[in-house]
């Protein structure tokens, strides 16, 4: 097969790059936001690197193009895909089976095929781009199997895996139809990182149980090659979410915010994709029972969450979006007053900038997802407080609750126990909000996602190990 140039190739369902507006019949890209872009995009660029991915829009094969010295190579899918691979196969049925099946997965051939059509697709564009001995990075559920295809059409290239949700327990894992196919496609990679040890251990245990294979510590031979599984816990750009919290115009949006909100009411404060791993009906409905229970008055506290929109074609997000809503009317109904409202809903998208006002307004920030890979919300709001003031309630079942030990964790699906962890939040001593607060902010500055990037790609060696100091 003929090879191409480039020494370091991510690939991820994702470009990271954005369509702007532009002139009719003109491309115009930016560069999107968040963390795992801005961590991986100094390595591309360095190593004159190249991106593999869909540019979010069905239909749409703009060609290979360069922005900001990194060569971003789109794979179009068509409508029809779109719908099969990615919110059938991956959002409808790997998904939810990799959140502990908190909704019901659903199974269906054509999806299956077509899931594999596509990430063939992903190999081949990726197979013609990277150089000899290059290093390929693969990120993430809707790519399972795009380790092993590249390597049996590219066995010189050094490659690595990155899941960015949980691994499942081998019985939930079991339930997959076609279940060696995805195992074997990853373990075509070198290294298999994982947000959480936990994870590695389950996909282990897997390639014992299906597979006969006899691992030995966090290593496994197959097919004559050695596949190391490690949790390498992801993290946020600190120096980002710091730069935007010492912002004037940030600051003065949170006293705006604070003040609409009513003067001295405490805020509660909830970011998620309205997504059903993320717990947003468990907390609406403990904070319900904590108003009708007295134990928050409406006078004292407000709840604002925010629902970015997510996945709107799927079933199972339209439901979820309809129950929300539901719970949030009912309370407001219930224990609100004319120009006072106890919960606040946006299911809207929102800036950077204002979200992290949001963060610095907030009393107490809310992260209690039913199950989680990690959860880069909680870190941020870590690394938003620089005044070392505010409380965070986490989750038990985030990676997040791994590391962040000054948060107050609770079992989301224990109400009694979401309630507790709430009000010990609220209620809690100043002085120990700050101990707290200033041991998850050294953990957070200690570990930000450049540290995690480096690390991931040290172990997995090849040309921009050394790159990526
Ligand atoms: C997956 C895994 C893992 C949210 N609303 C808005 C907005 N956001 C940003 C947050 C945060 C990101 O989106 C969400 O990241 P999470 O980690 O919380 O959750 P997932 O989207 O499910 O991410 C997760 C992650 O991958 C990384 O490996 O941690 O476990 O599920 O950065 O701030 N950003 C803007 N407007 C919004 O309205 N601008």
């Amino acid at each position: 097969m003929e090879q191409g140039r480039y020494e370091f190739v991510v690939v991820a369902n994702r470009l990271p790059v954005d369509r702007v507006s532009s002139e009719p019949g003109e491309e115009a890209w930016a560069r999107s936001p968040g963390g795992l872009v801005s961590a991986l995009e100094p390595s591309v660029r360095q190593s004159r690197g190249a991106w593999v991915g869909w540019t979010g829009a069905p239909d749409d094969d703009p060609g290979q193009f360069e922005l900001d010295g990194v060569h971003l190579r789109p794979v179009p899918l068509s409508a029809e895909e779109v719908d099969q691979y990615y919110e059938g196969q991956s959002n409808s049925t790997i998904w939810p089976l990799f959140h502990d099946a908190v909704e019901q997965p659903v199974h269906r051939r054509t999806w299956r095929v077509t899931y594999e059509a596509v990430n063939r697709r992903f190999a081949e564009a990726t197979a013609e781009l990277a150089a000899e001995g290059a290093t390929v990075w693969v990120h993430d559920y809707q790519l399972l199997l795009v380790p092993r295809m590249l390597r049996e059409a590219r066995p010189d290239l050094r490659i690595g895996f990155f899941l960015h949700i949980p691994f499942p327990p081998v019985e939930l894992f079991m339930q997959l139809p076609r279940r060696a196919d995805l195992l074997r496609g990853l373990l075509g990679a070198d290294l298999v990182g994982f947000q959480q040890s936990l994870a590695a251990d389950n996909f282990l245990q897997l390639a014992a149980r299906l597979l006969g294979l006899e691992p030995e510590g966090e290593r496994v031979e197959y097919e004559g090659r050695t596949v190391t599984a490690r949790a390498f816990p992801i993290s946020i750009d600190m120096s980002e979410i710091d730069r935007l919290a010492a912002d004037p115009g940030v600051q003065a949006e949170a006293r705006r915010l604070r003040r609409e909100l009513g003067g001295d009411r405490r805020l509660f404060l909830g970011v998620d994709r309205l997504d059903y791993t993320k717990g947003i009906e468990q907390r609406i409905e403990a904070y319900g029972e904590l108003l009708a229970a007295g134990a928050v008055s409406n006078d004292e506290a407000v709840l604002v969450q925010v629902a970015t929109p997510s996945r709107l074609r799927v079933a199972q997000y339209q439901q979820l979006r309809e129950r929300v809503e539901r719970e949030v009317g009912r309370i407001n109904g219930e224990h609100g007053d004319v120009g006072k409202a106890p919960v606040h809903y946006l299911f809207q998208s929102r800036t950077r900038e204002e979200l992290v006002a949001l963060y610095l307004a907030a009393d107490v920030m809310l992260v209690t997802p039913l199950r989680d890979g990690m959860n880069l919300v909680a870190k941020e709001y870590v690394a938003a407080r620089r005044d070392e003031q505010g409380a965070l309630v986490l989750s038990e079942f985030t990676g997040a609750a791994a590391e962040l030990d000054g948060a107050f964790v609770v079992n989301p699906y224990d109400v009694d126990d979401l309630e507790r962890g709430m009000a010990a939040a609220l209620r809690a001593d100043p002085a120990d909000l700050a101990a707290r607060m200033r041991r998850m902010r050294s953990h957070v500055r200690e570990h930000d996602v450049d540290r995690w990037a480096r690390e991931f790609l040290d172990v997995l060696g090849g040309p921009v190990s050394s790159l990526s100091r």
